[in-house]
């Protein structure tokens, strides 16, 4: 693997899942892999899971792991070709990114959407030029429009649980106070077409995705309908594809939080959020607390996930 972007990136998801599994009941096994290798992780928004599970993943395969808060503790940034710098950004990202690479072997790189300018976050603008300029393998921390090590921990998480051979899993829209990127439902809907699943989509109007990234899902806008004999259910809040950044309807879906009620006409579902989640808004507390959560499970193996595609990553180098 040259790097790791997207679902496209991989050439065997079944076999990455197996990977992380066997890894997951041996984590130490291949610590002279990783030895003298350096991971940099550099983020420009916060992060609890990634930051600390990717870490762990690199230490276990014998890797060094340094960050970078680079919003907070490097210099701004300056993201324009041709700028004339005499305002208040200080580097262009050529030359971050390129002096960040000659210090690690892999690149970790966080980017969310700005959620004002659709093309912009669409063309992955930020996340990209850290992939051009960089010069050695990068691995995505969460990009504007994807989150694939999430992607990668849910489907490990899926088949792990799953009490079937092909389980039903539906992903709904939950509601939120602020507008949230598109990246952890866009990622997931990706990995779970390619995933041997039945893949049920459900939101309110206004909150359809790109059917870049749904392409072979079935989508409903009937939650109930969708909650039919389900296995798993993946909750997540999204803001609007189009009107881009936005949240139409806003106030008017708060029945669309989950309860224990809503289980009753599920498979006994196990539910998912990839964290953090804001309790009594997105999922309540009871759904949270009781035997139907696998949320502390589910990014428990955000370690595993990462740890199998950095082996692979090294296994290039
Ligand atoms: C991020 C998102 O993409 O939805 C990260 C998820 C892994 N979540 C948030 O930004 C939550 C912010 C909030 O205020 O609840």
């Amino acid at each position: 693997m040259k790097q790791f972007t997207s679902v496209h990136d991989v050439t065997d998801i079944n076999a990455l899942v197996a990977e992380a599994l066997a890894l997951k009941q041996n984590p130490y096994g291949n610590q002279s892999l990783g030895a003298n290798k350096t991971i940099g992780l550099v983020f420009l928004n916060p992060s609890l899971r990634t930051r600390m599970s990717t870490q762990k993943a690199a230490l276990n395969l014998g890797m060094n792991a340094m960050v970078l808060n680079i919003d907070k503790e490097g210099w701004a940034l300056e993201l324009q070709d041709g700028a004339i710098m005499n305002g208040t950004t200080v580097e262009h990202i050529r030359e971050a990114a390129a002096v960040l690479g000659q210090y690690v072997d892999i690149l970790g790189v966080r980017s969310f959407p700005g959620l004002k300018n659709r093309e912009e976050d669409y063309s992955e603008t930020i996340f990209n030029k850290f992939v051009e300029f960089c010069g050695v393998p990068v691995v995505s921390l969460e990009s504007a429009t994807r989150h694939p090590l999430q992607s990668l921990a849910d489907l490990i998480t899926i088949t792990e649980l799953k009490l079937v051979e092909r389980p039903k899993v539906v992903m709904t829209w939950a509601p939120h106070i602020k507008p949230l990127p598109q990246a952890v439902p866009n990622s997931f809907a990706e990995w779970m077409c390619h995933a041997d699943v039945d893949f049920v989509i459900t939101h309110p109007e206004g909150y359809d995705l790109s059917t870049e990234f749904t392409r072979g899902a079935a989508i409903t806008y009937n939650q109930q309908e969708a909650l039919n004999g389900a296995d798993f259910i993946y909750v997540k809040n999204w803001s609007a594809y189009e009107p881009y950044g936005e949240m139409p309807g806003l106030g008017s879906y708060d029945n669309w939080m989950l309860t224990n009620q809503s289980l009753l006409q599920t498979n006994n579902a196990k539910v998912m959020h990839c964290l953090p989640v804001r309790r009594n808004i997105e999922l309540s507390d009871e759904i949270l607390d009781g035997a139907n959560s696998a949320v502390i499970h589910e990014d428990g193996n955000r370690v595993w996930a990462a740890q199998a595609v950095l082996e692979e990553i090294l296994q290039g180098l």
